[in-house]
């Protein structure tokens, strides 16, 4: 028989050791970033009584009632001091929602709070919903920009993996009572939809990542742009791509905006997802761009290649070797914390600061787009370095 108590225990005292672990800041790896070892969330971290009957008259085995799959792609914010993680949590029913995990510091002992967030369920054919991104905006309101996911209703009998994704919007004064406003209206699909902070010429500014299909980008050729009138009555009318696809590069095959950019004296830092095809299927790697102060939507700075790309546990989960991130806090001193998920799964946190970033972006060069030109880029620096390096060989 049992011993329900015993081993609720047992579970509770496990938990407890994994929320209050200290994390550790990772050796130095290229400067621009410092990785922390442990996971910031997990489905491990999920509260228990979210999982279990406590009641051992109604779980005699202790058994998990409702399983989780995987804590990922969160939204993040700081909030009255608070470093806040809107989770993407998956259930073992592969339907996501979305839960806030709390913490102190922004590198460790994230709690979720008491409930899962309870969006209005406005839509009836929504499916799933995921990966939002947040926007404290100057006109007073945090807004939560999400996928919103259903079943393509022009699919052909029996095609059941044909789906719609739309940008469903959401706004809150206090992280707990949401108000949903109407989906997206946009041309086609659409997914990695960020609001800009700031009114552009009074207007709303979005980041878009128009699509052909729910899977491929097809003809949406990048990261796109859009004004909107009302926030209300969201209607994309006109779309530019600011940030472009390119053969042969990490982005070949899609990109996306993580999250929304950070204001610098020298420009916005954007952070975005790069996803390029190979023998092992998709690989999503993290990469950065900056854009003017004036115009957002002006491209001023794009350093080759990813910023992180998948290593070590990372490289392991659900969808193996993928880095996706839709949360990053810049912090009052200059410090950055970029929230990332691995291979969607788990979260992780690295650090890094505004004055780093920046250099990041204006400094190495730019995407040679050809072998010849790359080692053109490296006997450069090699010449540069001439003066400073002991034995030249
Ligand atoms: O599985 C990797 C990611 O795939 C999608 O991102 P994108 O639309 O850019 O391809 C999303 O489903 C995302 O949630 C997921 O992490």
């Amino acid at each position: 028989m049992t011993n329900f108590k015993e081993q609720m225990e047992a579970l509770f005292r496990k938990q407890e050791a994994l929320l209050s672990r200290k994390n550790i800041r990772a050796e130095r790896g290229n400067g621009i970033i410092n990785r922390y070892k442990y996971p910031v969330v997990t489905h491990d971290h999920i509260p228990l009584n979210w999982r279990y009957d406590l009641n051992p008259e109604t779980n005699p085995y202790c058994l998990e009632r409702i399983g989780m799959n995987a804590a990922m792609n969160a939204g993040a914010i700081k909030w009255k001091g608070k470093y806040l993680l809107v989770v993407r949590v998956e259930g073992i029913d592969r339907k996501s929602f979305f839960a806030i995990a709390e913490s102190p510091n922004g590198i460790d002992n994230f709690r979720f709070w008491e409930r899962p967030v309870a969006l209005p369920d406005t839509e009836p054919e929504e499916t799933n919903v995921y990966d939002m991104r947040l926007t404290a905006h100057e006109d007073g309101w945090i807004y939560g920009i999400f996928c919103s996911e259903r079943h393509d209703p022009d699919a052909a009998p029996g095609d059941l993996s044909s789906a719609i994704a739309k940008a469903g919007i959401v706004r809150t004064k206090n992280l707990t009572d949401w108000e949903r406003l109407p989906d997206l209206q946009s041309p086609g699909q659409q997914r990695n939809v960020v609001l800009h902070p700031g009114f552009i010429n009074g207007k709303y500014a979005l980041y878009t990542r128009p699509q052909d299909g729910f899977i491929e980008a097809g003809n949406g050729g990048g990261i796109g742009w859009a004004l909107l009138d009302d926030i209300t009555n969201p209607v994309i009318t006109g779309e530019t791509i600011i940030e472009r696809r390119y053969y042969h590069t990490i982005k070949e095959v899609k990109n996306g905006e993580g999250p929304h950019p950070i204001k610098t004296a020298h420009g916005w830092l954007h952070l975005a997802h790069g996803v390029r095809g190979c023998a092992a299927g998709l690989r999503y790697v993290l990469y950065m761009y900056m854009t003017s102060l004036e115009d957002p939507a002006k491209v001023i700075a794009q350093p080759a290649g990813y910023l992180m790309a998948p290593q070590g546990e990372e490289r392991i989960g659900d969808v193996s070797n993928v880095l996706f991130s839709n949360g990053w806090i810049a912090d009052e001193d200059g410090r950055v914390l970029i929230y990332y998920a691995s291979s969607d799964t788990r979260m992780h946190v690295a650090e890094s600061t505004i004055d780093i970033l920046v250099d990041y972006c204006l400094n190495p060069p730019t995407e040679p787009y050809r072998s010849a030109a790359s080692v053109q880029q490296i006997n450069e620096l090699i010449d540069k370095n001439k003066s400073f390096t002991q034995d030249e060989n």
